[in-house]
């Protein structure tokens, strides 16, 4: 394929993506040492997603929030939904929250006591009503269960307790509904955690049906892991439900993807396009899962759907036949070279002819500057909670 037809063709892969933001994003987050605020933070579930509209209105690919129970709990989520709906987004995944009950202190679905975990299965339930007032189709389980010591409990009997209740809310979703279980190899829990990684998660999912898959968070892995291989794998079994987008130099830090190790983001979605799951029918969901801590947080979002078009668009630029012909014939270095001459290449300027196709400016940043709205909520958001952890 000559590079000017595959660079159109790239184009309108990257036309068709969708990048889902996370509520969170848009509200204070910090470290155990400190939360800061900053001015024009949102107060409610309302004012988030105003905020995230902002970022698909300069960006063009950003139509979806994810929400968090009870983050963002309101009295009407249907009202709510219409609110999404005039900002042109939508409301996505709905995220259950089971690390922050004082009762969930030794686990929840995991947890020891029967009357316990029926709480955490009740959670998930009424998360599951919030998807039927927003019209989500997407429950998303990131279970913090673990032990920080040896012995502190079976390691076993806590497997299998994960199980039960995990079957349970699978069977109160609606047939049109969907579960994806996250992983993490450690924290809040220092010993075990007991979903670490995406073996586990891998074989909740098998176990409870074709309507559950699992969620990579880039942050959530071991130093050194091959996180490509994890998602060439996933796809193969056809259990890819999900990314958590985010980068990091050192634990879960929660960074803008892209930012920590764009060489890491590109090998991700070469895996991606080279299975062709960049297709908006193909089942998987790109959504960030960030803080930001310390930058202007609509800005940071915005930064971060740009650098995963980038490494999507590098990834689409893929000689394919010449790498495919070299990775034949045991040419190593040729094979290599073909991917690295897609990564080495500069996109920015793909990127933003594109943007100025689909009618933006091509530099979402520089709009969302001018168009004064950060001023515009710092001076409007007076009074009330910032939103945050709340934790
Ligand atoms: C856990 C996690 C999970 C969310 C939370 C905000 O570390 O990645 O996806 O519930 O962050
Ligand atoms: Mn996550």
């Amino acid at each position: 394929m000559a590079a000017s037809v595959r660079t159109e063709v790239a184009k309108a892969a990257l036309r068709q993506q969708t990048i889902e933001l996370p509520s969170w994003a848009f509200g204070n987050s910090g470290t155990r040492f400190k939360v800061f605020g900053q001015p024009g933070v949102p107060r409610d579930p309302f004012e988030k997603l105003s905020d995230a509209a902002q970022v698909h209105r300069y960006t063009g690919v950003a139509p979806r929030v994810s929400l968090h129970i009870p983050w963002d709990l309101v009295d009407d989520f249907s009202g709510l939904a219409r609110h999404a709906e005039d900002l042109g987004v939508q409301i996505g995944m709905i995220n259950s929250n089971v690390f922050q009950d004082d009762d969930f202190m030794l686990g929840s679905l995991a947890h020891p006591d029967p009357r316990v975990r029926a709480k955490a299965v009740d959670h998930h339930k009424q998360c599951v009503d919030v998807m039927r007032a927003t019209g989500s189709k997407d429950l998303k389980v990131w279970l913090s269960d673990g032990l920080n010591y040896p012995g502190q409990d079976s390691i076993r009997a806590r497997q299998d307790r994960i199980a039960e209740s995990l079957a349970e809310i699978y069977a109160a979703l609606d047939d049109d509904q969907h579960m994806v279980l996250e992983y993490k190899f450690f924290e809040p829990a220092f010993y075990i955690t007991d979903v670490p990684d995406w073996g586990t998660s891998l074989l909740h999912v098998m176990a409870l049906g074709d309507r559950a898959k699992v969620v990579l968070d880039t942050g959530h892995h071991a130093p050194g892991t091959n996180i490509e291989f994890i998602v060439a794998q996933l796809l193969r079994q056809g259990r890819l439900g999900a990314f958590d987008f985010n980068s990091r130099f050192y634990a879960d830090d929660d960074l803008m993807v892209g930012a920590a190790d764009p060489f890491q983001l590109f090998r991700i979605m070469h895996e991606i396009v080279s299975a062709g799951a960049h297709a908006p029918d193909s089942g998987v969901n790109f959504m960030l899962d960030q803080c930001h801590n310390i930058e202007p947080k609509i800005p940071a979002q915005i930064r971060s759907v740009m650098n995963v078009q980038e490494a999507t668009a590098k990834a689409l630029l893929v000689d394919v036949e010449t790498l495919t012909a070299a990775q034949l014939s045991g040419d190593v270095l040729g094979a290599h070279a073909v991917l690295m001459d897609a990564y080495d290449t500069d996109v920015r300027p793909l990127v933003a002819e594109l943007r100025e196709e689909m009618g933006l400016d091509p530099n979402p940043t520089a709009a969302f500057t001018a168009s004064g709205y950060a001023e515009k909520i710092a001076a409007e958001r007076v009074g009330g909670a910032q939103a945050g952890w709340g934790a």
